[in-house]
């Protein structure tokens, strides 16, 4: 067989462009490739609703890959360890009851893996640079080349419609950032404004970032840091148990208005 690099051109051009334009009208937009992100995504797409995640990076797993400062090894404690079960991530207990370690890598591969299988789409490379929002409620996302934005290229984006969307962008909270630029003192906080992050502690971050996961403003939904960044909560550092069980709550909340 003789190779054409047209028709290898041709090949990623069409597929390419059929995902996209399978993915203009979705239930689900996620904004964020990180643990809580893919984890929602994963769950979500497996329920069989359509479901796309938009990573403004070349590669998904956000904050999971360098672990602890670059030494790639995740903690998990006890109640989030099923959910690597239910991924086929391997965990070990440490000498200390209660705690497990994974590696951040089979861990990042093995969840990026299983949602794609499961029929997350992933977009990488691509931001979210506003929201679309129609009769006081989400409606979809504004999106653009990250490449883009870094030349400095002054491009309009393009957007999707989205019955949901979720901001797992981590510390930043970008999308929720984007919302409350636009409509001030409208989010489910107690400002009606972003609250900030707090100082680290591990044990009130990872109650309070479940706690926290949960719709910000009609249609959208925070999962992982930007639960605490949205609703006030500190820092946890390297334990990974609230982002992967953020990540599932996220997904139930909204499998439940889904299934209205
Ligand atoms: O930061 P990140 O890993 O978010 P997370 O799921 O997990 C947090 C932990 O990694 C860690 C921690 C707890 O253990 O403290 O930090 O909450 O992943 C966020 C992803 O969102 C992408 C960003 O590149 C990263 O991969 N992102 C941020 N803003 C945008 C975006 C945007 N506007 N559009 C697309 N992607």
């Amino acid at each position: 067989m003789k190779l054409d690099e047209v028709t290898i051109t041709k090949a990623i051009v069409e597929r390419y462009f059929e995902r996209l334009m399978d993915n203009l009208d979705i239930d689900v937009a996620i904004v964020g490739g990180g643990p809580s992100g893919l984890v929602a995504g994963y769950f979500l797409a497996k329920a069989g609703h359509r479901v796309a995640l938009y990573e403004r990076k070349l590669s998904v797993g956000g904050g999971m890959w360098g672990g602890g400062m670059l030494f790639n090894e995740i903690v998990v404690q006890e109640d989030a360890r099923h959910l690597l079960d239910e991924f086929g991530v391997r965990t070990v207990p440490y000498k200390e009851p209660g705690y497990y370690t994974a590696s951040s890598v089979e861990s990042v591969s093995t969840i990026t893996s299983k949602a794609v299988k499961a029929g997350l789409s992933v977009f990488n490379c691509v931001s979210a640079e506003d929201v679309v929002v129609k009769d006081d409620k989400i409606s979809g996302l504004v999106i653009n080349w990250t490449a883009t934005s870094l030349a400095g290229l002054h491009v309009d984006p393009l957007s999707v419609r989205s019955r949901f969307v979720v901001d797992a962008t981590g510390h930043d909270t970008e999308v929720v950032a984007m919302l409350e630029k636009k409509a001030p003192g409208k989010l489910s906080t107690p400002t009606g404004s972003i609250e900030g992050e707090k100082f680290m502690n591990p044990e009130e971050a990872e109650r309070l970032t479940l706690e926290n996961t949960r719709e910000v403003f009609p249609g959208l939904y925070v999962t992982g840091m930007a639960c605490n960044a949205t609703f006030g909560g500190p820092r946890m550092g390297p334990i990974f148990g609230g982002m992967l069980l953020s990540g599932e709550r996220v997904a139930h909340l909204i499998l439940k208005e889904l299934s209205r």
